[in-house]
């Protein structure tokens, strides 16, 4: 007897997916961890319209009922943003939410898994989860970057989120042999800044060659995915000194209050929001947005690189 993992595609998706359009993979847990009400719910639209205008149909991943959402509804993208007590779901949290007929908000690393599922080659966010600073002794690594060792899609994002270990990220990622593409920037991004002051092991600003580049991956058999950073424009970035400022006041707190494992991202998250006056958070949105629109152009790439080849 053998088990499939239960989909529902949106019509739009599905349709896309059906005639080989362009279509790039979105998270949830960003919506109900990682903003909030009704700032969470409106960039989503905003997000799902960027994808749109770079030339890919979105598909925004929840599990609702038991089954993975490929392409969540407005009604659906509305409650996940307002109602509260909605889990993040990780890889590792999928299959009980699936087998408890539950619901949750997919982080990266399970909208890898379900895009993979779904046969969308892309997926966008703002920033990777990674090695946290202080791994060392608390071995806390997203399984972000673990998923992406596993899952067949290419990541797009603005890097990785500052409060983390971006040098360690970076290492992690070469050490299991992901690919890390910086287009439009030499450095890694730092998500909220241009720049995490480490170089990326390749630029390529033609957006062909990116398509290219991931097919090829793909094409010596590789089962793991491809890292696409895009670096926030330069009237979304934060000054860097001030995140910085923010970020070890808000490690130190987390250390105070005990926080750490599954709920440290977010918590994180909120410190800094708090400390800059919203910047950060405002800064994120942009961020969200922007990335999407060069994932959907990406995509679209991507998808005229499969029909040349036939
Ligand atoms: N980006 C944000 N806010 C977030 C996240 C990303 O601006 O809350 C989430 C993403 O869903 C990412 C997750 O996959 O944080 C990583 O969590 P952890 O570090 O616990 O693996
Ligand atoms: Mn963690």
């Amino acid at each position: 007897m053998s088990t499939t993992v239960p989909l529902v595609y949106s019509e739009e998706v599905r349709e896309a997916l059906h005639e080989r359009r362009p279509v790039v993979a979105l998270e949830s847990n960003v919506i109900t961890h990682g903003l909030k009400y009704p700032h969470n719910a409106e960039t989503a639209h905003r997000v799902e319209a960027a994808v749109r205008k770079g030339g890919s149909v979105p598909a925004t991943i929840c599990v609702e009922d038991g089954a993975i959402r490929v392409g969540m509804t407005e009604r659906d993208i509305e409650r996940f943003a307002s109602e509260t007590g909605i889990p993040k779901v990780s890889s590792r949290d999928l299959p009980v939410v699936l087998a408890r007929g539950g619901r949750g908000a997919t982080t990266v690393a399970s909208s890898l898994v379900a895009a993979e599922l779904a046969g969308i080659p892309f997926f966008s966010s703002a920033g990777l989860g990674g090695v946290h600073r202080g791994a060392e002794t608390t071995m806390d690594v997203s399984s972000d970057l673990i998923q992406l060792t596993r899952s067949k899609v290419a990541v797009v994002c603005a890097g990785a989120k500052m409060i983390l270990d971006l040098k360690l990220t970076m290492e992690y990622l070469e050490t299991q042999c992901v690919p890390v593409i910086s287009y439009g920037s030499d450095d890694f991004p730092a998500f909220y800044c241009a720049s995490s002051g480490v170089r990326s092991p390749h630029r390529i600003d033609d957006e062909d060659l990116i398509a290219r580049v991931v097919a090829a991956h793909w094409a010596a058999d590789h089962p793991g995915g491809v890292v696409l950073t895009t670096p926030p424009r330069a009237e979304d970035a934060v000054d860097p000194a001030e995140a910085e400022a923010a970020i070890s006041d808000a490690l130190a707190r987390a250390d105070q209050d005990g926080v750490s494992g599954q709920g440290l991202t977010k918590y994180l998250m909120h410190a800094v929001d708090k400390a800059t006056g919203g910047r950060t958070a405002q800064a994120n949105m942009a961020v969200l947005i922007s990335t999407a629109e060069v994932g959907g152009r990406l995509a679209a790439a991507y998808a005229r690189h499969l029909a040349e080849q036939g």
